[in-house]
């Protein structure tokens, strides 16, 4: 059974039990243990279905698994860099990455527990659950692990057992404030918490879940005012992705994952290396492209147009019937007018060139950075014509609240978030999810 990673579902799936509306799930009233162990056992028993297929097919199923290189239009000038981008990725042979991005079901522990927990809260039923959501879900929560200790545990603590403050909700908006959520999202959800408070008497509990509703409101508006929860490419047109941000924020590390997660989920996928600022950049691409059979379209000459790159990326993508061209570029800061303007050239030429795509433009955000890198990012939203955010580097940062920034100052939808290197540390944003995984109790 195919799990299409970016429509987060099955792709046989025929009803959409993921659309229930999760403030009408009351989780207290879901034997969320009893419902885990089920999932639990199902995951496992498919497991073993998978290995036994793979045994079967012996040795044939690993040799089909090795991708073979379709890189055409470009030739890794020597072994030895590409041997050094291989480790810099670290990703050492193609196996690895292959077993890099399948998971592997776990011990039934309390993170596969509260995995279960906020699948079964959203409304996925036993036989839907996947084991790419729980493997996300764990590694979610582990990224957030810095953002929540700073956090949480202090807000448990201010929180207590009695009956909410006033008092406590200024200490509430200091730690929300200083977890880079921002003014204005901080002030909508004290506002909100406030005028509660000033109806009836909240508890600790009441007080911990409203909050965390006010904060996924917060975050779905601007995903809600595109009309589509999840960024999918469309079928049988060219979606064509670009990935902008400043340097070293992880834009071609995001595009790769992508890469691979489209092909996983059965989308044509193509890469334009349209970074030619950086002498290494198209090696670093043209790796990603290796690993997930998709090809790149680059041209190793130093400072080539990236417009230029655009232009035959659009045309190979249209002779190919491609349905995702992701256009990696270069890491620009906003004094550097002319880097400006080379984007804007690009967007012309898409213009151009193929009116009729669906193009995203998606600003990739390095959390660590919090809102100073947001604000110095927004300098491309003119030029860029932004559409969504990719959040990078959750992990190790305790600024995770800059999501929250990101929805309400910048007003942009979040689609998807990363939270550490590895293949599969990057998926579609959920709100629910995430936080949950930021205000998880345990
Ligand atoms: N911990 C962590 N590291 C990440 C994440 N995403 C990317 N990185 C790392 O960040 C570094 C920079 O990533 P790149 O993808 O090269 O960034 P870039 O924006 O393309 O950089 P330029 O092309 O130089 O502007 C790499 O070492 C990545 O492995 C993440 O979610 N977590
Ligand atoms: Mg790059």
């Amino acid at each position: 059974m195919i799990y299409d990673e970016l429509n987060r579902e099955y792709k046989d799936s025929k009803t959409d039990d993921s659309s229930l509306n999760k403030s009408d799930i009351d989780k207290e009233s879901i034997d969320s243990l009893n419902w885990a162990k089920q999932a639990y056992e199902r995951l496992k028993e498919q497991q073993k279905k998978e290995k036994i297929e793979e045994s079967d097919s012996s040795n044939c199923s690993l040799v089909d698994k090795e991708p073979e290189p379709t890189v055409e239009s470009i030739q890794v000038e020597s072994q030895s860099n590409l041997q050094n981008a291989l480790s810099e990725n670290k990703l050492n042979s193609s196996d690895q990455f292959i077993k890099e991005a399948d998971p592997t079901l776990g011990d039934f522990d309390e993170i596969f527990t509260w995995s279960a927990e906020v699948l079964a809260a959203q409304g996925k039923t036993v036989e839907k659950v996947a084991l790419e959501e729980i493997d996300w879900l764990s590694r979610l929560r582990q990224g957030l692990e810095k953002t929540r200790q700073s956090f949480v545990t202090e807000l448990l603590e201010k929180f207590g057992d009695d009956p909410l403050t006033p008092e406590v909700l200024e200490d509430l908006e200091m730690l929300l404030l200083r977890a880079d959520a921002g003014v204005n999202a901080t002030d909508k959800a004290l506002d909100a918490l406030r005028r509660r408070l000033n109806e009836e008497v909240i508890d600790a509990n009441e007080g911990l879940r409203f909050l965390k509703q006010q904060l996924c409101q917060i975050l779905d508006q601007p995903i809600q005012a595109t009309g589509s929860d999840l960024l999918t490419p469309q079928r049988d047109v060219l979606n064509i992705w670009l990935f902008v941000g400043v340097n070293g924020v992880g834009k071609t590390t995001t595009l790769g994952k992508i890469a691979n997660l489209a092909v996983r989920s059965g989308y044509s996928a193509l890469i334009a290396a349209a970074d030619t600022f950086r002498a290494a950049a198209v090696e670093q691409v043209q790796i990603w492209g290796q690993r997930s059979q998709v090809q790149v379209i680059a041209n190793q000459t130093v400072n080539a147009d990236p417009a230029a790159v655009v232009f035959d990326a659009i045309g190979a993508a249209r002779s190919k019937e491609i349905e995702l061209l992701l256009v990696d570029t270069a890491g620009r800061l906003q004094t550097k007018n002319n880097l400006m303007d080379e984007l804007q050239k690009v967007r012309r030429i898409i213009q151009k060139l193929a009116p009729k795509a669906v193009v995203e433009s998606l600003l990739v955000l390095d959390a660590s950075q919090g809102q100073n890198g947001l604000r110095q990012a927004m300098a491309f939203a003119e030029s860029a014509g932004l559409t969504g955010v990719v959040i990078t580097k959750l992990d190790g940062s305790s600024r995770g609240g800059v999501a929250l920034a990101v929805a309400a100052e910048a007003n942009l939808p979040i689609r998807f978030v990363g939270a550490g290197e590895g293949l599969r540390d990057l998926r579609p944003f959920n709100s629910f999810e995430f936080v949950e995984a930021l205000l998880a109790k345990r």
